[in-house]
């Protein structure tokens, strides 16, 4: 039979949690074990702290200056949609995209600040929808124990603690959201992710190269 050749659309993999659970950690070895199996494949992170709007992010969250909390949404969403068209060109050609945060960062962090939680969805309405989120779920208590933590805007535990309960409210209602357990070593996070993205975002290597 003919081979059909179309360029099979990329996975869009998100990694979210709370600060210091270990998302860059985690997207550094499941992008290098992707790879591996043969996927051609990209990470990206938000805030993208290298562009315009990134450097004025990057002056809020290490508190150089006070921006105003719809404002800062608004200026955390706007660097998402700067990325928004090189990432559509990128799933299209087959690359698998995997992303530290996303608009969910966004959601649960001002939310927590007590804006309207639908009025901070608003902003980032039409950008490319994931396959699947794996959230890091990291008790707030255990992370302030990790290298570094302190240091930004919204690393107390009071903070961290809302966050939380609003990422695992976004969890318990969306099917594409996976959990693992952040506080595990870096070994067993990875075989955690690697198992979630297995089933449910990239089609198991044995039915891609399925024959008769
Ligand atoms: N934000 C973000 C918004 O308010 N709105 C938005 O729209 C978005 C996108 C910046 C902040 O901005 C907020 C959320 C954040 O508060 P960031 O730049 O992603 O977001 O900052 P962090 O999330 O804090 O990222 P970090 O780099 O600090 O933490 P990671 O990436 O979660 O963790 P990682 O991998 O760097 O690891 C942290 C430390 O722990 C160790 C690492 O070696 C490192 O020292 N570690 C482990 N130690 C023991 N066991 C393990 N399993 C470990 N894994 C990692
Ligand atoms: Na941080």
């Amino acid at each position: 039979a003919a081979i059909i050749t179309m360029a099979k659309r990329g996975a869009f993999i998100v990694l979210e949690g709370g600060d210091r659970c270990g998302k860059t950690t985690q997207v550094a070895l499941l992008a290098q074990a992707l790879a591996t199996l043969g996927h051609p494949t990209k990470t990206l992170k938000f805030p993208d702290r290298t562009t315009k709007t990134g450097h004025v992010i990057n002056q809020y969250l290490t508190n150089s200056v006070e921006v105003d909390d719809k404002a800062i949404h608004l200026l955390f969403a706007q660097n998402r949609r700067e990325a928004e068209s090189s990432m559509r060109a990128l799933l299209q050609t087959g690359v698998t995209l995997i992303a530290d945060r996303y608009a969910y960062s966004g959601v649960a962090y001002s939310a927590s600040k007590g804006l309207d939680l639908t009025w901070c969805q608003r902003p980032d309405v039409g950008l490319p929808a994931p396959d699947l989120v794996v959230y890091l779920d990291m008790p707030p208590d255990a992370a302030a124990q990790r290298g570094g933590y302190g240091a930004e805007r919204y690393e107390s535990t009071q903070v961290q603690t809302r966050v939380r309960s609003l990422f695992l409210d976004r969890l318990r209602n969306d099917r594409n959201w996976a959990v693992v357990r952040a506080d595990q070593s870096i070994e067993e996070v990875h075989r955690d992710v690697m198992a979630a993205v297995l089933t449910r975002a990239i089609r198991p290597a044995v039915e891609e190269g399925r024959v008769l």
